[in-house]
């Protein structure tokens, strides 16, 4: 066995037992210091080409770009999988998955020993937010694969940097195990997408750790994302007085240049992206209307010294959902995925090029499906099978979006004045409604729904609750983090307002109501403006809605009849709807604030 490979990047003594002692757990053939260079990104690339993993796309129309296919078993976050040990059951909550952590970790010792063995174990130090920002925070991620390397250095800041604040400073440091759980016998071939049946992805609050056993995919894998950035922050946010959210972050520039920045909580696949890069309709970018990208994701938020929220983006780039993406749904996105991406499970055409569902409006003739299968429009309509795995993914750095805001990496962040939940239903919801004040405005964002997705394995579909698009995120129980949302206004002398809007609702005849995508703006228009204390809107049961003329409908023919099935209260479906809220907070049990509870009653009484 060849260990140290190469000389440690950090003289932390701490950081350096640390890795030995893990090293003599995993027994990894060689242990790699990530620098985070081109040089060494080009070369991990490059032997992912050679094992089988990556495949070089045409490099005249795709630069830089390489497509990766996993194992078909190895596709999505594992949510039952899924674990938050606290020292409590009743600290992680009834909605997560909890297992006693001295048993867990007795269970992880046993998994992670030689775990490595024929693999280089890299040692990826990497930072969330800005290096220069005080809202960020760092960690170091042991990993056992090339492909989570490459993808880390587009999502978060790494290498010699960051060792050098470590070394510079005395923050602490949060540790990530990570295997893909498939160690190789001496001589032993290896497979291009290592992995193992057997999955864990496990969370120690308390001692903010996290090991990950057996999957190379996303929230599973690249361990500053979901893992640290909202599940391990999600509790150090609670213990600091500040917040973690699963929130796209954006800015409206208005025609007199005046930039006013709104969080958006939706869960997984129900269009972050594509919102966070809204391009105006014509009339409105004619007029100097903007939006500018800060994040897609995750949004990190601390109160300011002027009593406002401000929020980082904690990530450096885009982990985004390929299908339904198109020049027509997205062109900014297409735009940041035009080079030095990485794609993961689209389909590969004969040019050297990748393709997915939705990219254009016609397939290609034929195309090497996301399993490495022939496939062509033919086989698709015959068998129902997809080019594209519903949840593959690009990997492309932020910076290359057009519309990145030239502020995204400040540290002090952006001043937040709108909060927005949403969520995917095709009924009962609005297109868009406010919420009275912060306290209803938390029990909205406590009670959301959503139809599930392919963002995680389950039912897709379905209608689950999903507080705050943080049920499979929050680190902690969900009722103290009610709580600490409602405390957090304790700490603001300004509050953001907070709206709730649903793009998905559908009429009758099973159609989407609303268009979507840049007419989202009008939208996004009348929420800014009530933000800013100057846009109009009536009172209802469940909160404050624009009117038909309280909406910039300039440029778009949509019928006032339309726009009011579209808002439409219906009072039978709210009266489901309240039982299914009393639901939840049923499993939340003793863990609820009272505010809750006195919210929904106050719902009730107005319905
Ligand atoms: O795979 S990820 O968890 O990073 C994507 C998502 O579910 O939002
Ligand atoms: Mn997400």
């Amino acid at each position: 066995m060849s260990i140290d490979t190469t000389t440690p990047l950090s003289q932390n003594v701490h950081l350096q037992r640390w890795v030995k002692k893990m090293a003599a757990l995993c027994k990894p053939d060689a242990i790699h210091w990530v620098d985070g260079s081109q040089e060494e990104y080009d070369q991990l690339c490059e032997q992912l080409v050679e094992a089988g993993t990556f495949t070089k796309l045409n490099q005249e129309k795709w630069p830089g770009c390489f497509l990766a296919r996993s194992d078909a078993n190895d596709v999505a976050r594992v949510e039952d999988r899924t674990f938050i040990c606290s020292a409590s059951k009743e600290a992680a909550g009834e909605t997560n998955n909890w297992v006693n952590p001295f048993e867990m970790k007795k269970k992880l010792r046993a998994l992670f020993s030689g775990c490595m063995r024929g693999r280089t174990m890299y040692v990826l130090a990497f930072s969330m937010g800005p290096l220069d920002s005080p809202m960020s925070k760092i960690g170091v991620q042991l990993s056992d694969s090339p492909y989570v390397v490459v993808n880390m250095r587009i999502m978060a800041r790494i290498g010699t940097d960051v060792f050098k604040k470590i070394d510079e400073s005395e923050i602490r440091v949060v540790p990530c195990m990570h295997t893909v759980g498939a160690p190789l016998k001496p001589g032993e071939k290896d497979v291009p997408w290592p992995c193992n049946q057997e999955k864990y992805i496990v969370h120690f609050p308390e001692t903010r750790e996290v090991w990950s056993y057996g999957s190379g995919y996303g929230g599973n894998a690249l361990l500053g994302k979901k893992c640290f950035a909202l599940r391990i922050a999600s509790a150090m946010a609670r213990d600091e007085g500040w917040m973690a959210e699963h929130m796209l972050i954006l800015g409206v520039e208005d025609p007199t240049g005046k930039k006013t920045y709104v969080a958006a909580a939706f869960p997984s696949a129900c269009g972050k992206t594509n919102f966070a890069m809204l391009i105006p309709p014509k009339n409105f970018s004619e007029k100097g209307w903007k939006i500018w990208t800060v994040g897609d994701d995750i949004a990190w938020i601390k109160p300011g010294l002027d009593g406002r929220l401000y929020a980082i983006n904690p990530e450096a780039g885009f982990f985004g959902v390929a299908p339904g993406t198109s020049t027509k749904t997205n062109a900014n996105a297409m735009a940041s995925l035009r080079k030095n991406t990485i794609f993961t499970n689209v389909a590969l055409t004969p040019d050297g090029g990748v393709w997915w569902e939705g990219m254009t409006d016609e397939p290609p003739a034929q195309a090497i499906d996301w399993q490495g299968k022939t496939w062509t429009p033919e086989i698709g309509k015959q068998t129902g099978a997809k080019a594209a795995h519903p949840n593959s993914r690009f990997t492309a750095p932020a910076s290359q979006c057009p519309t990145i805001d030239p502020d995204w990496q400040k540290p002090e962040g952006v001043p937040i004045s709108a909060i927005i939940f949403g969520g995917r239903r095709s009924t009962t919801m609005p297109l868009v409604y406010q919420a009275f004040n912060w306290s209803c405005g938390v029990y909205i964002g406590a009670t959301m729904g959503s139809e599930m997705t392919a963002a995680a394995a389950g039912t897709i579909g379905k209608v689950r609750r999903d507080p705050m698009a943080m049920l499979p995120f929050c680190g902690y129980n969900m009722g103290d983090y009610f709580r600490h949302w409602l405390l957090m206004q304790r700490s603001l002398s300004t509050t953001p307002r907070i709206f709730h809007v649903n793009w998905f609702r559908k009429g009758e005849d099973g159609k989407f109501l609303w268009p979507g995508f840049g007419e989202n703006m009008r939208v996004l228009k009348w929420i800014v403006d009530r933000a800013n204390g100057h846009g109009v809107a009536k009172e209802t049961p469940i909160g404050w809605v624009p009117g038909y003329d309280d909406i910039d409908w300039t440029g778009l023919d949509f019928p006032e009849e339309s726009f009011n099935e579209l808002q439409r209260f219906d009072r039978d479906a709210w009266r489901r709807e309240v039982l299914l809220h009393e639901e939840l907070f049923l499993d939340l049990k003793s863990h609820l604030p009272k505010e809750l509870i006195y919210e929904r009653e106050l719902l009730i009484c107005r319905m």
